[in-house]
């Protein structure tokens, strides 16, 4: 029945939401949404999900072969995407409307070491843009010499009563072997659908197809498919691993992507991520700076988790009215914010470079890269 999950007072405000979707293209982060739809949690935050199972991520340095390798950076890709794309409805019971970050705001993390993963794992996040919002993040694990970096952002539009998502940006995963060489992963991001959404409950499918292109020559095709295809099950992927030297084979991957996936030619499990995460780890808001997330949006969130609109929605406008005064007087003085963690380029090497391999589109996209200054360096 429509509007099953939405509380009785908020039906009319939903469904006007649902009203405004329509025909829309662009940036669905500004608009209004009703109360029972708010996360508590900013977009800044959702870079986190890439290093949840901090051992997967450090054991693509132990690969002994490039082919190895590839399979093992395939495998912390496919063990992320539980946690980037059901996590939500696990945690809220449904997917929600993240607070939409502010130009300069940071999210800082990390995952302690431990034995099998070697080293601390470590997280910068920044909002490189907001307007229209991009989120830049680096995660690293340096006794492992991994690391990944990359940007986000988003293109929405509506169709067929859900909203599609394309994700704008890459990221790239590099790996120093203990030959000195490194080895440089190109990762694309898949398309998102999110449906449910007459029903108020909405959830993510993925659709289409991703990739990741090593420098060595290897390739993972993922396909991404709902109920009916495949399997007929949901969270459905097949993905298919090539080598640039065709004397090496081949491997087919199938499965569920939030629960295990087999190697079809072995028959030998390939991923599974029933077991439990491990969620990054954040200083607590009090020892925080202003422009880091949990401290910047403590109020609205505390309004939202505890049903309190009124006063979400109020501190929701002192942080835009500050924003917008601030881009103001940068106006006035001739002055540009200025990024901490990051700089933008317009083209980024690696993509160009590795694109090619595969015939990425767009040829050529631009990045942003780390400047080495995160509270760890
Ligand atoms: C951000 C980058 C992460 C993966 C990811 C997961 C969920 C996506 C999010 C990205 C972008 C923003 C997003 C969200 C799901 C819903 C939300 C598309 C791609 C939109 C803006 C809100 C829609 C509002 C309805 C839920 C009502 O690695």
């Amino acid at each position: 029945q429509a509007g099953e999950a939405v509380p009785a007072a908020q039906k009319s405000s939903w469904t006007s939401f649902l009203k405004s979707l329509a025909g829309f293209t662009g940036d669905l982060s500004s608009m209004t949404a009703p109360p029972f739809i708010l996360s508590p949690t900013s977009l800044t935050e959702f870079p986190a999900y890439w290093c949840e199972r901090p051992e997967l991520f450090a054991m693509i340095a132990d690969g002994k072969t490039e082919e190895d390798r590839a399979l093992a950076v395939l495998r912390w890709f496919i063990s992320t995407l539980k946690g980037q794309y059901t996590s939500r409805n696990e945690s809220m019971g449904s997917e929600k409307k993240p607070l939409n970050p502010v130009l300069g705001e940071l999210f800082y993390g990390y995952w302690p070491e431990s034995k099998e993963r070697g080293g601390k794992t470590t997280l910068v996040v920044e909002q490189v843009s907001h307007h229209p919002p991009i989120t830049a993040y680096r995660i690293a694990n340096d006794a492992k010499g991994v690391v990944l970096t990359g940007h986000n952002a988003q293109k929405t539009s509506f169709s067929g009563g859900s909203i599609i998502v394309k994700q704008v940006g890459h990221a790239v995963l590099t790996v120093a072997l203990p030959s000195g060489e490194k080895e440089e992963y190109l990762i694309t991001l898949p398309r998102l659908r999110i449906d449910g959404l007459w029903y108020g409950s909405p959830y993510i499918e993925l659709a289409e197809t991703s990739f990741i292109q090593s420098s060595t020559g290897w390739l993972s095709t993922i396909e991404y498919k709902g109920k009916g295809y495949f399997s007929g099950k949901s969270h459905s992927f097949k993905a298919t691993v090539t080598p640039a030297n065709v004397s090496q084979s081949t491997h087919v991957i199938e499965g569920t992507w939030h629960t295990t996936s087999k190697d079809n030619r072995t028959n030998a499990q390939f991923h599974d991520v029933t077991t439990p995460k491990e969620e990054v780890t954040v200083t607590s808001i009090d020892e925080q700076g202003e422009w880091e997330s949990r401290r910047l949006w403590h109020g609205v969130a505390k309004g939202i988790r505890e049903g309190d609109f009124d006063s979400a929605a109020k501190d929701k406008s002192r942080i835009e009215n500050e924003q917008r005064q601030r881009r103001r007087d940068e106006t006035a003085a001739g002055t540009k914010w200025e990024l901490k963690h990051f700089e933008h380029i317009d083209s980024c090497p690696v993509y160009e470079r590795l694109g090619k391999m595969f015939s990425a589109n767009p040829p050529t996209e631009d990045a942003y890269v780390y400047l080495n200054n995160g509270p760890d360096a």
